[in-house]
């Protein structure tokens, strides 16, 4: 297939408007599908909103952000030029790292002449008779496109602060998820934090370090385990350089996308001193190591009070003020049923003379004034700066922005309002040649993000490739497909603590208190399975049509 089909001939100058497939987002997975997608023979064009590639490692540029997967795995392993090239310098580097890495890969790829930067995407419109989309810009551009390909990511529409008062305060405040490509004052600051998710305990310790005060305002206490972050080692860097190709497959074999020690026992068979010992150890690996002492600790709430007990008594040890250790304690729900922090001396922060913690349970933020934050209790806090690190609308707000209608005018939030309801993850019935990538119901989130992106890509580029040898054009998943597959996804989620505590990943319905878990908890190892079946079986579960004379 090419940009001309059933269109006059073009020559070099022409701009063209209508592609094979247009890619929305270009961080990780934007960058990897334009690349993959054109190397398959489809004409691409990409739209990113921001003024360069990256994506999140773009727009969440706050002191302390970094990632929490090792640098070996958080790597384009599709490229093993480019990982033996590349020099990490830390475990677990840091965004500016990430992002010139990200634009490395997309000039050595060549995919920034395919990207028009600074154009938000808001509305694609799909025709069934022209079998495309119609797609605008918020620069007057009008395109079409026979694939919309959404890399728009999960986590990329942040929670924007709606605080009464906001407009009247005469300091700056800025967002974790949006923070400014130009230099921010902190050094010598008051500084207010608002959160405390992953973005706000990166944050938090190297806020307080320049800080002349620093203000944690915190709503729930978030388990965080230490990052143990330090250079690379890149003797074991290299080793893996050696065999690159050696390291996709093992990625794909393991249930979170990176070859972590998964437990093989329950806590229940090992003697209370053996499962110190583990604690001990997981907590001396740290990051995300600590989801995995026990087989059983994400379902069966005796042990995950054992997994708790042993964080509460590391708070404990760290935090110098008893009624502080215990505000930052959380009480009220199992660990890892929210997303485990990740942090470098976290905890220690609130031993500083100038970091205060303020509850704001059951006292929360009433309103901002000129010169600060006034809590329920008309306590005024001054401060010169503020920091929301509020989190995101995850999974439907990148796709509500781009404002994606199928025949009828729904957006996919419209039929998603009982929960997400996919086939994979990538299509949902209703909207033909739509492509979500990481979306709800695949693993998305829950895996190494690098690894989710490339797979599900790697899924799609197939399915586009079968359609084009057999000559068809339109595909969306069969109704029972999509049916089995989200109840698959929601069964395999049944079981676990986390689905009845709130957070970003459960979609809850209002009127009768369901719960649905948004990403696919059975891992990557069975997601790939399942993937690598529906393939052998010549795409079963997916609808293709040939529509009109051309593909
Ligand atoms: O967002 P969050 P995040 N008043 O939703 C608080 C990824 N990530 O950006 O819990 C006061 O976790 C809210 O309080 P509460 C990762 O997947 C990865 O930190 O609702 N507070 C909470 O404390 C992560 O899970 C990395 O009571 C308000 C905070 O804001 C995901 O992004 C780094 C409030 C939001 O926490 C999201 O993390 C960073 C209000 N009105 C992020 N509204 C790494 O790779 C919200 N809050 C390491």
């Amino acid at each position: 297939m090419t940009h001309t089909q059933g269109e006059p001939a073009a020559t070099e100058t022409t701009h063209h408007t209508h592609f094979d497939a247009v890619i929305v987002g270009a961080g990780m997975g934007g960058i990897y599908a334009l690349q993959h997608f054109r190397k398959l023979g489809f004409s691409v064009h990409g739209f990113e909103a921001a003024s360069d590639v990256g994506g999140v490692w773009y727009h969440n540029r706050y002191p302390g952000a970094r990632v929490d997967v090792e640098a070996n795995y958080y790597s384009y392993v599709f490229d093993p030029e480019l990982y033996s090239s590349w020099e990490w310098k830390e475990r677990y580097p840091a965004q500016p790292e990430i992002l010139e890495y990200l634009k490395a890969a997309a000039d050595k790829h060549d995919v920034r002449r395919e990207i028009e930067f600074n154009t938000r995407v808001i509305g694609a419109q799909w025709d069934p008779e022209a079998n495309q989309y119609a797609i605008t810009t918020d620069t007057g551009g009008s395109y079409t496109a026979r694939y919309l390909v959404m890399t728009s990511g999960q986590l990329s529409k942040p929670k924007k602060p709606t605080f009464e008062g906001l407009d009247s305060f005469k300091g700056e405040w800025v967002q974790t998820s949006a923070w400014p490509d130009r230099h921010i004052e902190t050094k010598g600051k008051r500084i207010a934090v608002i959160g405390t998710g992953s973005s706000g305990v990166q944050a938090i310790p190297v806020l307080a370090e320049v800080a002349s005060h620093l203000y944690v305002f915190q709503r729930t206490p978030n388990y965080s385990v230490p990052a143990h972050n330090g250079p690379l080692d890149s003797k074991r860097y290299g080793e893996l350089a050696e065999n690159v190709r050696a390291i996709w497959p093992e990625l794909l074999r393991s249930p979170t996308g990176v070859p972590l020690d998964f437990p093989t026992k329950a806590a229940s068979e090992l003697t209370p001193e053996e499962q110190q010992a583990r604690l001990e150890h997981s907590w001396a690996e740290g990051a995300h190591n600590f989801n995995l002492v026990f087989t059983d600790q994400g379902r069966n709430k005796e042990t995950n009070d054992i997994v708790v007990e042993f964080v509460h008594k590391k708070i404990r040890e760290a935090v110098d003020d008893p009624a502080v250790a215990q505000l930052l304690m959380p009480t009220d729900y199992p660990i890892g049923s929210r997303r485990l922090c990740v942090d470098t001396d976290y905890y220690k922060t609130f031993n500083r003379k100038n970091v205060e913690l303020v509850n704001i349970k059951g006292n929360e933020i009433d309103h901002i004034t000129e010169q600060g934050i006034v809590t329920a209790d008309g306590n005024e806090y001054q401060v010169d700066l503020i920091v929301f690190a509020l989190g995101f609308n995850a999974f439907t707000g990148a796709l509500d922005n781009t404002n994606i209608r199928n025949e009828k005018g729904e957006q996919p939030s419209d039929i998603w309002n009982r929960g997400p309801r996919t086939y994979l993850g990538l299509q949902t019935v209703g909207f033909p040649n739509l492509f979500v990538i990481t979306g709800p119901g695949s693993p998305s989130v829950l895996a190494n993000m690098i690894v989710s992106n490339v797979q599900h890509i790697n899924f799609a580029g197939e399915l586009l490739t079968y359609m084009r040898d057999r000559g068809f054009n339109r595909v969306e998943p069969t109704l029972e497909a999509q049916d089995a597959w989200t109840e698959h996804v929601a069964e395999v989620s049944s079981k676990l603590l986390r689905l009845n505590v709130e957070n970003y990943m459960v979609h809850v319905n209002r009127d009768d208190g369901s719960r649905v878990f948004q990403p696919y908890v059975g891992g990557m190892h069975t997601f790939v399975a399942k993937c690598d079946e529906v393939i052998a079986n010549d795409f079963e579960g997916f609808d293709f049509q040939q529509v009109g004379g051309t593909q």
